[in-house]
């Protein structure tokens, strides 16, 4: 049950003393190697040897995914190239992606935490582990895979797409666990139904759902469907990937974050202040032990609670609520991270087109959908129908290769997009979750 018992079930005491010998040490490390903080820290007027508490943590400034643009690709790494071994990268606020790299320790680490986030799930040696994570920049594809290979179990590197052949799969090799975002999962069930294939008659017992947004009610629905066990899994690529919380499947309430690694905090996303346990908050991680971009206090937008209440299944690491939300405007679509900036920065770059548009996303058949309504010019839109219809061709492209998201392009006549006297509403998101 449990992959690494000695820490996973540290006793408080022993944790947070850990986690003190961590955290001094990483300050100090970043104070000596990466300018960005510097100069934070010189700013805030604090010093390495000022933190003699886990609550002098609270002493330091925030890290912001707008800091990790601005020193795009590299300029956080406190490791020298030499000695990155991975790269993964994730969507930013405009068309530059955010870059994390990793040493062989930090992928070491995350191997260990995966396994760990495994095993919590119920996983273990023997299984077949299908995982339909995406491969590639996306950190979930290598992340669940290494993670799988760490806990001794076989895992099959899917990846996503072409849902029947993963069907066929998962029923021919009798996969036990499958690992992909919780919407996928609902697809490739319907389509399973479609093939006439029973999906209560293969193998799968446990799926370790994340990367998006879901809800008890999809879970339930999930687990009526796929008959199986449906756990919630988080992480973000800044911090590491997936595996940086998951829930155990004794208790399935609350998603255990690894301590020994991480730092959580809930704060007031207005105020910046910490919040005590139990209120919802922006959850805030300092990452402890990783060496190629250690984050002091990072600012991960996503809208969470914390409990220090002791968990059934004997871990001893604190849990995180179901994620409610983001404290900023990304989206989710299909598993891919998107800012309505981004979009907007493509379609203000192409002749013709106007900067007013709508965003609107829907769920149809477990698939998010989005449309992209865009006004163009009075004298375009009086063009031929053909030449719209390439206009709108041309959009779609881009957006597909730029973001890599699929979408439907709408192109309506100048002044039809209603305005706002203050903020715009740029994106109705019709998904029920
Ligand atoms: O989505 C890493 C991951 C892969 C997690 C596979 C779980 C499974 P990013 O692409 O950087 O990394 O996106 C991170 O996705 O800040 C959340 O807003 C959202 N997210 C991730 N897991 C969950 C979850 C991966 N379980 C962003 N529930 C995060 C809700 C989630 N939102």
């Amino acid at each position: 049950m449990y992959f690494n018992e000695e820490f996973e079930t540290l006793p408080r005491q022993a944790l947070e003393a850990l986690q003190l010998k961590r955290l001094q040490a990483v300050v100090e490390r970043v104070c000596a190697n990466v300018p960005f903080y510097m100069e934070s820290f010189g700013k805030a007027g604090v010093k390495s040897a000022d933190i003699r508490s886990l609550e002098d943590l609270q002493r330091l400034p925030f890290t912001t995914k707008q800091d990790m643009r601005d020193s795009y690709p590299y300029g956080l790494f406190a490791a020298p190239l030499e000695e990155i071994v991975r790269i993964h990268a994730s969507s930013g606020t405009t068309g530059k992606p955010t870059v994390v790299g990793y040493t062989h320790k930090d992928i070491d680490t995350w191997s260990e935490l995966m396994a760990r986030s495994f095993a919590a799930a119920g996983a273990h040696r023997g299984d077949i582990i299908h995982n339909a994570y995406g491969y590639g920049l996306f950190t979930g594809g290598l992340g669940a895979h290494y993670g799988a290979e760490r806990l001794g179990a076989s895992v099959i590197p899917i990846s996503g797409g072409n849902t029947k052949r993963q069907i066929m799969i998962m029923q021919d090799f009798g996969s036990t666990v499958l690992t992909c975002t919780p919407s996928y999962s609902l697809f490739m069930a319907e389509e399973a139904r479609a093939e006439g294939i029973d999906f209560k008659k293969l193998k799968l017992r446990v799926g370790i759902f994340g990367a998006e947004p879901w809800s008890e009610a999809m879970r339930g629905e999930i687990e009526e469907k796929l008959n199986l066990a449906a756990i919630d899994i988080y992480g973000l690529s800044e911090i590491m990937g997936p595996g940086v919380a998951i829930e155990c499947i004794e208790a399935k309430k609350g998603l255990h974050i690894w301590e020994d690694h991480f730092i959580p905090e809930i704060i007031d996303p207005k105020t910046g202040r910490r919040l005590p346990q139990g209120e919802l908050g922006e959850l805030v991680i300092t990452t402890i032990t990783k060496q190629g971009i250690p984050l002091i206090r990072y600012r991960t937008r996503d809208i969470t609670s914390i409990s220090y209440e002791p968990c059934v299944c004997g871990r001893t690491h604190a849990r995180i609520s179901r994620m409610s939300g983001r404290s900023d405007d990304m989206l989710i679509i299909r598993g891919v991270n998107v800012f309505p900036s981004q979009i907007e920065s493509i379609l203000v770059a192409i002749e013709g087109v106007e900067p007013h548009y709508l965003l609107i996303i829907d769920r149809r058949d477990n698939l998010d959908t989005l449309e992209v309504h865009v006004e163009v010019d009075e004298q375009l839109f009086s063009d031929e129908i053909k030449v719209l219809q390439l206009l709108a061709k041309r959009i779609e492209k881009e957006i597909k290769d730029v973001l890599g998201v699929t979408c439907t392009a709408k192109l309506v006549e100048p002044k039809t997009i209603q305005r706002s006297e203050g903020k715009a509403q740029r994106v109705i998101d019709n998904r029920k979750l």
